[in-house]
């Protein structure tokens, strides 16, 4: 790397919550980072950062960055008067030790004490190390995170047994791409030149999306489904695929179990019946099928979208039945990619010690349904909580019991944050945190298979310190001796990647620094399945499944429709008539960016889009000021009438910061704290709404 005196180039990784953890380079020039891009040299990032982070050097150097510890002084959640003062961090921390010690010596206990964390930065040593450490010591209340993709894992997992998948590099080679349930344009970006490559060299491409997003309009058709319909969609495919014998007889017998169950399961959903149950043609399922099976290689990328629903994890878990029943998974460019992260060896145990647990260890609270956590009598109740690398009063679902919660006077609430968040303005204590140019992190990815490093490139600005940090300060205020608590980041990561798997031969922290990133020690033509292997106790592929029968869920996939719906909420639907999905903002990462000028003005305000027809029926037009409602809560969006949204869907792309919309409130007052199937995860995409003109 350049090294002068005045200018450096540092090496650096994207910390978002994204599949393509991207290799940056910032340049520094007198201590200030300058510019960041792509590692020209990464084959997955290719030299570039996606409209969200191309410009990172003005977030980490923004005017409103928090400067200093800050102390609650006016109401919780109050309007925009000055009610924080500033204080010092031996002040801050001190009270934060003295409320939890207290708690902690209470005949109620540690368990009162709720950690709030997720992917603010994806980082081995920021996300997931001293935080666990200190938390499992101090005896808090477990978090089941929850509120991403939980449902997805446990379905995917379900089948597959881990969260392996196609090399997304080999997508270039593919013959049919099927993006299921992901805008890959949006949220996946760098996966689109080797989709392009493919298209290139003759793939077809179909996006399955109820919106017709930015990505669907690049594809060669899409199937513009109802919301949380997926497994009905995959059953039927597979019904059709086994009704005319295209399935690889020899693959299932060969690296399956269950393959006849689920043949008998997929007799139930003819194309006739599930095209209802979809909103879709019944032709195209059939067509569908029979490109599928017969053309190889043949990729599923799935992303997040479809197990946002009641049956998020069945959906999952029943799309990657398709792989096995066409032997797609013998091509290194076919089979299925969901996430890539159990391709990591990781040293869970040594980065967050649950040795250091209590016993009987304590309660498990769920993230996904914070509202509740707060709010609902329980045994103990939570009297503290500590939010870090989140932003729950805006992202968590049910927002009115949540903001609720938060507002509680007897709840002592500390937010460690970079920015004066929604959830800032119901702390009791508010502490600076640094930016991924501030501090130093390993990073696995879980859309490709590359670690990553990020250097320090400037000292952290203003009094702003990392997690690992404010952790070690704590644990050294309530007296916890175990050494653990005085690694340094770099040891943490060390400890990470301490592993013996042939996956990280020859990959050391040493050599990852020198370089930057590296691939995991896995085939080029990596074809994780290709020949079996399924990480599962049987070896195989899992199409039955008895262990789901333990937790009350059919062995074999069946579909499991959305909680909200027509079908299964009639009364309900005959009020809230809309189905309401809220993905990802183009412009946004979660909530993160959406306060910053460049990507306000990209996504110019918070709306929703409602199909021509809904809007005519409710005297709509485009532009008009409109309140989404349902026995939850509402909000306040601008209409936008297009037929991206399909007939019945309303979309509102998120996440946007409650006091940066009209009427302060976002789209969360309409989701529901509702769980997965599997996982435990959120229902973000299963709600039903209503939409009336406003004025
Ligand atoms: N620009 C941008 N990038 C992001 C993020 C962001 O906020 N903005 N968020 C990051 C995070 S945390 C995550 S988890 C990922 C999320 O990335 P994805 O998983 O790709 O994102 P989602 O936006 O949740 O949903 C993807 C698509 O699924 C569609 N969808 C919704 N319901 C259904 C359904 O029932 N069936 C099907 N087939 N499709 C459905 C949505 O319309 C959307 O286009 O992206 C990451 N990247
Ligand atoms: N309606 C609706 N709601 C959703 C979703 C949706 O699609 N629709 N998506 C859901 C999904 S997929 C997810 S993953 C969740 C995500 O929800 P969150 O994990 O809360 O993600 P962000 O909103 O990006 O907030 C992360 C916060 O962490 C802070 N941060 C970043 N780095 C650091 C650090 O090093 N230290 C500290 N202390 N803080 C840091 C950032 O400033 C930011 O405010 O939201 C969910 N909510
Ligand atoms: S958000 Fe994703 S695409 Fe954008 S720079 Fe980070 S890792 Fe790359
Ligand atoms: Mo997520």
């Amino acid at each position: 790397m350049i090294n002068e005196p005045e200018r450096k180039i540092v090496r650096a990784a994207c910390p978002h919550d994204c599949p393509d953890t991207c290799a940056m380079l910032v340049t520094v020039e007198g201590g200030r980072a300058v510019r960041v891009a792509g590692d020209p040299t990464h084959p997955f990032t290719r030299g570039t950062l996606c409209t969200k982070v191309a410009n990172y050097e003005q977030r980490t150097h923004s005017p409103d960055r928090l400067q200093s510890p800050l102390r609650r002084v006016g109401a919780k959640g109050a309007g925009e008067e000055a009610r924080f003062e500033r204080i010092s961090w031996d002040d801050a921390l001190d009270e934060i030790a003295t409320r939890f010690r207290a708690l902690a010596a209470s005949p109620e206990g540690a368990e009162t004490i709720m950690p709030y964390s997720y992917c603010g930065t994806m980082g081995f040593v920021q996300s997931e190390s001293m935080d666990r450490r200190f938390f499992h010591r101090l005896g808090a209340s477990l978090l089941d995170r929850t509120i991403c993709a939980s449902a997805g894992a446990a379905g995917y997992d379900a089948t597959n047994g881990a969260r392996i998948g196609t090399d997304p590099e080999r997508f270039a080679d593919a013959r049919l791409i099927i993006l299921w349930g992901t805008n890959t344009i949006t949220s996946n970006v760098h996966l689109w030149p080797f989709i392009l490559e493919a298209k290139h060299k003759g793939a077809r491409v179909v996006a399955i999306d109820p919106r017709r997003t930015r990505t669907a309009d690049q594809c060669d058709e899409h199937v513009a489904l109802l919301p949380g319909t997926d497994a009905a969609l995959a059953l039927s495919l597979m019904h059709v695929i086994f009704a005319e014998g295209l399935q690889d007889q020899d693959y299932l017998d060969r690296y399956a179990v269950g393959a006849d169950e689920l043949k008998q399961s997929a007799r139930d959903y003819a194309p006739a019946r599930v095209a209802e149950i979809c909103g879709i043609e019944a032709e195209t399922i059939v067509r569908l099928a029979r490109e599928y099976a017969t053309t190889r290689p043949a990729v599923i990328r799935l992303n997040y979208g479809m197990q946002r629903h009641a049956g998020g994890g069945m959906a999952v878990r029943t799309v990657v039945c398709l792989p096995a029943v066409t032997g797609a998974w013998r091509d290194a460019a076919g089979g299925a990619l969901l996430s890539s992260s159990s391709a990591f060896p990781v040293n869970h145990d040594a980065l967050k010690r649950p040795d250091l647990l209590p016993s009987p260890a304590p309660r498990t609270l769920n993230m996904s349904q914070l509202g509740d956590a707060l709010t609902k009598v329980s045994d103990p109740p939570v009297r503290a909580l500590y939010v870090y690398n989140s932003n729950p009063a805006a992202v968590a679902p049910d927002q009115a019991k949540v903001l609720e919660g938060l507002r509680r006077d007897d709840l002592f609430t500390v937010v460690h944050e970079q920015f004066m968040t929604d959830t800032c303005d119901f702390a009791d204590i508010i502490l600076p945190a640094t930016t991924q140019l501030e501090h130093f992190d390993l990073h696995k990815a879980y859309g490709h298979l590359y670690l990553t490093v990020n250097e320090r490139a400037i000292a952290p600005l203003h009094e702003s310190k990392p997690n690992t940090e404010v952790f070690r300060l704590l644990a050294a205020r309530l007296g916890f001796e175990e050494e653990c608590f005085k690694d340094s980041d770099e040891e943490i990561a060390r400890q990470a990647i301490d592993v013996q798997h042939p996956a990280l031969e020859g990959i050391t922290l040493e050599l990852l620094r020198e370089r930057g990133w590296m691939r995991l020690n896995v085939p080029e033509t990596y074809a994780p399945f290709a020949e079996g292997n399924f990480p599962m106790p049987s070896g195989k592929c899992e199409l039955r499944n008895a262990r789901l029968e333990l937790q009350g869920l059919p062995a074999v996939p069946e579909f499991i429709p959305p909680r909200e719906s027509h079908r299964s909420a009639p009364e309900l639907a005959r009020r809230f008539p809309l189905a309401l999905i809220s993905p990802a903002a183009h412009a946004f990462l979660n909530s993160s960016f959406a306060n910053l000028p460049k990507q306000l003005r990209q996504e110019r305000r918070p709306f929703v889009e409602i199909n021509p027809e809904d809007a005519t029926a409710r005297r709509i037009s485009d532009g008009d000021r409109v309140r989404v409602s349902n026995e939850r809560g509402s909000c306040e969006l601008t209409a936008v009438v297009t037929t991206r949204a399909r007939p019945g869907v309303a979309v509102s792309p998120s996440v946007w910061w409650n006091k940066l919309s009209p009427g302060n409130t976002n789209i969360n007052q309409l989701t529901s704290q509702t769980v997965t199937d599997m996982g435990g995860g959120a229902t973000f995409y299963d709600a039903l709404v209503e939409i009336e003109l406003l004025d």
